[in-house]
């Protein structure tokens, strides 16, 4: 007799599938997390989904023999655990040749990073172990800690925030899609850093480095570093340097490399201390002039620029129309953007490059095309803020389209109908070609005269209305809220979490990140290798007259082609919840996990799972209808209903991925179990019918 699996009920704290939760409710929903998660079972699975609870401490689970005992098993076979649906998507691309992508979604410090690691060293545990193999596995995992290093920040919310999007593909063909949040390199919300390499360098570099790289260990010299949290408890800056450096190597950089970097890191410290002062001309405008030059200078000297070339690309704007050059003087204020916006390129650049350099150097270890799994870790959705920037607006919109997600098609038998919101008409708010929040912004930056954050709300607001009055689809579904209880330089959009309320401050110029002709040029003439490559359109002879891509039109495209990729993938998903909002362990506060599985639409998850269930049916009836099937419960069963229905699918020998056991119901998956059922029930009938058939003709 087939053995029939049920260890998801069997010894299990709680319910370890909330497709078998009975009776279902937001309530029950909940209890049975905080349950399990009192008890240390962090996981819990919707169906194939993994529901993933931050601990916020180690637990003893991820061990080799942990791995060992989760490889080639089937997923339901054992109780809940990450490492299952890494086996099942690993598992899935071995022997199906199905491409695959784990998206992982969830709040800023829900624990996505850590699981995207998690499934990065167990897939890596597993899988082949060729010498080529080997080689790239090691990469893909020392590309973390350089990644995290020049990618992730302190925040409020987690201490090791990622604050770029990341793809990672494993089999090994890498892709990555970074769009960092370079706003942070010039400025950082109170309380929260810089992205790590800069503390870490300081903190971490030998004397002999620091001083090649002319700077201080004392991050309050750096106007760029925030100073109220520049250390941060359990975060060991200098440690983590040796680590970077070490990833670094294994990563194969080649020392110059290394140097490089680290003096375009050291290069944006020392820019963001170049101070302006106004020099009033007698003409009566104010010009503004560099205050100490000392930084300049060493700036230069870090990246084999002349300082006078830098210093004029700081004073003057030059726009070039089609047959003229017009040169015109910066203002303080003027000269203040120029820097920060040359900051942020140079950083974001940098950024980039590391990425495609890490690709390169993985995609060197692969000699043929495998097949592909990729980790999508995004970063976090901050639910709980009203300070939404345009970076963030972005990453908003794209959470919002990751989390489409519709019900599964079944013919026949019983459907459920389930209430799904419609996510198409948000993205067409934003990313409406004419008239989306994005295209608004793009032409509002674009058009001549004083434009700012204001005339752009106005805009915003006006065009609405107008569609309002025309019962467009764009606000006919009121998705865009305006009210004039808002405040006055705000909007809200009704998103899938919530409403969430936009404020413009700065939207302008984050979509612009415009950087002026002049310093691009100046960083194209350094002596500087690397420079010289981050800057390809400061070189004068591809003058080019189009304005550069606003960054929500960069965005889009950047999204575009990630979409494309993961289309072409079969998904898996993890859903991270953060337990309380004080990175503690062993509290579950209620309220904000109620409020994550509302905005991660968990509920309407198991709906759908549970009418991915073709068929779901009672015990009793369900004996009732097939005991005849089966000789140990035929005619009569005396135990409990569920016990008879369980010899009866074992005696059937129904796989048992095909079928859950719910408290006072059995799910079945796939309406072709059910019609495997009937059918047996049809002929067992028929076959009784005869025989009745013959006995009455003997009878005669
Ligand atoms: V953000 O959107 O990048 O700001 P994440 O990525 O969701 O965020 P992260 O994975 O960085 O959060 O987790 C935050 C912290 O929670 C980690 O630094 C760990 O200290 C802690 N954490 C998360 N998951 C686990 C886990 N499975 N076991 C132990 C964990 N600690
Ligand atoms: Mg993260």
């Amino acid at each position: 007799m087939m053995e029939v699996k049920t260890s998801l009920l069997d010894n299990m704290i709680g319910v370890g599938d909330m497709v078998l939760l009975e009776p279902l409710s937001e309530d029950s929903f909940l209890d049975n997390l905080k349950n399990r998660f009192d008890h240390n079972e962090i996981y819990t699975y919707i169906g194939s989904v993994v529901i993933s609870m931050n601990p916020y401490r180690s637990l003893p689970i991820y061990t080799p023999e942990k791995v060992e005992e989760y490889r080639n098993r089937n997923f339901y076979e054992l109780s809940p655990h990450i490492y299952a649906l890494a086996d099942e998507a690993y598992r899935s691309l071995r022997d199906q040749d199905k491409d695959q992508c784990i998206l992982i979604t969830g709040e800023s410090g829900a624990g996505k990073t850590e699981a995207s690691k998690l499934v990065m060293s167990y897939v890596a545990a597993v899988c082949g172990r060729g010498q080529e193999v080997n080689k790239v596995k090691e990469q893909l995992l020392q590309s973390n800690p350089v990644l995290e290093a020049f990618g992730n920040a302190k925040t409020v919310r987690n201490d090791n925030s990622s604050r770029f999007l990341l793809l990672l593909l494993l089999f090994f063909s890498p892709f990555l899609i970074d769009l960092l949040e370079k706003s942070r390199v010039v400025k950082q919300p109170r309380g929260e850093r810089n992205f790590h390499i800069f503390y870490q360098l300081l903190s971490g570099a030998s004397d002999d480095t620091l001083k090649k790289l002319k700077l201080h260990r004392d991050v309050s010299k750096y106007n760029y570093l925030s100073l109220d949290s520049a250390a941060v408890n359990g975060l060991d800056d200098a440690a983590n340097f040796r680590t970077v450096r070490n990833a670094m190597e294994i990563l194969g950089f080649m020392a110059d490399e290394v140097q490089s970097v680290l003096e375009l890191v050291a290069a944006v410290l020392k820019l963001g201390n170049i101070e302006f002062k106004p020099e009033s001309r007698c003409n009566g405008s104010d010009e503004s002039r560099i205050k100490d030059k000392n930084d300049l200078k060493e700036m230069c000297e870090l990246l084999g620029i002349e300082q006078s070339v830098l210093e004029r690309a700081f004073s003057y704007r030059t726009v070039e129309a089609k047959l003229e050059k017009v040169s015109t003087t910066l203002n303080v204020a003027q000269a203040y953007y120029a820097r920060d916006a040359l900051a942020k390129n140079l950083y974001s650049r940098l950024f980039s490059w590391l990425v495609t350099r890490i690709n390169e150097s993985i995609k060197a270890q692969t000699k043929t095309r495998h097949k592909v799994m990729g980790v999508l870790d995004i970063y976090g959705f901050e639910i709980f803020e009203v300070r939404k920037t345009a970076d963030q607006t972005s990453v908003l919109f794209f959470l919002i389209r990751t989390r489409t997600e519709s019900p599964p098609k079944i013919s026949g038998i019983e459907w459920t109908n389930i209430e799904y919101f419609n996510n198409a008409i948000i993205c067409d708010l934003i990313e409406n070609n004419q008239n989306g929040i994005m295209a608004m912004l793009d032409e509002e930056c674009l058009r001549p005269g004083t434009v700012t954050d204001e005339t752009f709300l106005d805009k915003l607001n006006t065009v609405c209305a107008e569609h309002q009055h025309f019962e467009s689809r764009l606000s006919k579904n009121s998705k865009f809220l305006t009210d004039h209880s808002l405040p006055h330089n705000c909007f809200r959009i009704q998103h899938y979490a919530g409403k969430v309320l936009y404020r413009v401050e700065g939207f302008m110029d984050k979509n612009n990140d415009l950087l002026y002709r002049d310093l691009s040029q100046a960083m194209y003439k350094a002596n500087h290798s690397l420079i010289k490559q981050l800057f390809p359109e400061g070189n004068p002879a591809k003058v080019n007259l189009k304005r550069p891509p606003t960054a929500g039109f960069q965005f889009k495209a950047s999204v575009g082609t990630l979409m494309r990729n993961l289309q072409t993938k079969n998904p898996n998903y993890i859903r991270c919840i953060k337990p309380n909002d004080k990175k503690a362990s062993h509290i579950f506060t209620e309220s904000l996990v109620r409020h994550q599985v509302h905005y991660l639409g968990l509920m309407e998850n198991v709906r759908v799972r549970r009418a991915g269930y073709a068929f779901r049916q009672p015990y009793e009836p369900c004996l009732e209808r097939y005991k005849m099937l089966c000789k140990r419960t035929w005619p009569h069963w005396r135990g409990p209903a569920r016990e008879g229905v369980e010899v009866l699918m074992a005696d059937l020998q129904v796989p048992g991925e095909e079928f859950s056991y719910g408290r006072s119901k059995i799910f079945i998956r796939n309406p072709r179990t059910l019609f495997f059922l009937e059918e047996r029930r049809r002929q067992c009938l028929q076959d009784l019918a005869t025989l009745i058939q013959k006995i009455y003709r003997g009878w005669k």
